[in-house]
């Protein structure tokens, strides 16, 4: 770690702040070009605690950076994780309120709540299939708190990987009932199609990622407690909405998950 206790907290609060206040703010490695990956997840993990001080409860943990894709126009070979809250949470259907949000932007994902606890290292696609309990439709809500969505992996660790808010619903299904590489994800923006996916989008595989969190956590001698909601990565590129946008996603075998930005 290159940055001391008092930086952290520090930096934590700047960019905690500006996701409270909806104010974008730089990234944050123009100011600190040391901060380390280390750092970066110290910074997540203190606004982590800053909100749970507040009794905001941590509703589940996402992976992010998952699609090949994205990893290379970033120049990285490394997924990235962050967490989930409470006040995160839509369901179906609902009218969500654009104002609350910077400049968001939407990725159609699946979700998986496990039923087992998963330990890592060593924690391989099958380890995390086996104690996958479902899988839901779910769509994640990014806003990065920088400038124009420009930053680099540290700096988006720090910012809880984008992270903002998730649509759930649609239809909930076992694992071993889906083939989920090849499960076909249709997001469509006020009736137009935006954007089409599979899961193998996800690092091959869903339950892929869902393994590399139980390996990253084991770095950190961290586990995936049994029940824990996991939103598995971007199937879809992200799609930027506005007010008045309404969204309809298809997920093969799942269901269909709609909601509008008001
Ligand atoms: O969930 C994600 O894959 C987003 C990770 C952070 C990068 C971004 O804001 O696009
Ligand atoms: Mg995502």
């Amino acid at each position: 770690m290159n940055l001391d206790q008092e930086t952290i907290a520090k930096l934590a609060e700047h960019v905690e702040n500006a996701e409270l206040n909806r104010q974008e703010i730089v990234k944050i490695t123009d100011d600190y070009p040391d901060m380390d990956y280390e750092d970066a997840y110290a910074i997540q993990y203190a606004i982590r605690a800053r909100k749970e001080a507040r009794g905001t409860r941590i509703a589940g943990l996402k992976m992010g950076l998952t699609s090949r894709a994205k990893m290379k126009q970033m120049g990285v070979e490394q997924p990235v994780f962050g967490f989930i809250t409470d006040y995160g949470a839509y369901a179906e259907g609902a009218e969500i309120e654009t104002s609350r949000f910077i400049h968001p932007r939407i990725e159609a994902e699946v979700a998986v709540v496990t039923k087992a606890t998963l330990r890592g290292p060593g924690c391989h696609i099958g380890s995390a299939l086996a104690a996958i309990d479902f899988v839901i439709p779910a769509v994640e809500i990014i806003d990065s708190r920088y400038k124009d969505f420009r930053f680099d992996l540290r700096s988006v660790i720090a910012d809880n990987t984008s992270a903002a808010g998730y649509v759930t619903g649609g239809r909930m299904a076992r694992p071993e009932s889906l083939d989920l590489p090849v499960l076909g994800v249709v997001l469509e923006k006020n009736g137009e199609i935006v954007e089409l996916g599979a899961g193998a989008a996800v690092l091959g595989h869903p339950a892929a990622s869902v393994a590399m969190l139980a390996n990253m956590l084991a770095e950190r001698g961290e586990e995936i407690p049994a029940g824990t909601f996991i939103m598995t990565g971007g199937i879809t590129a992200a799609v930027a909405v506005e007010a008045g946008d309404n969204i309809c996603v298809r997920y093969q075998d799942l269901g269909t998950l709609g909601f509008r930005f008001v």
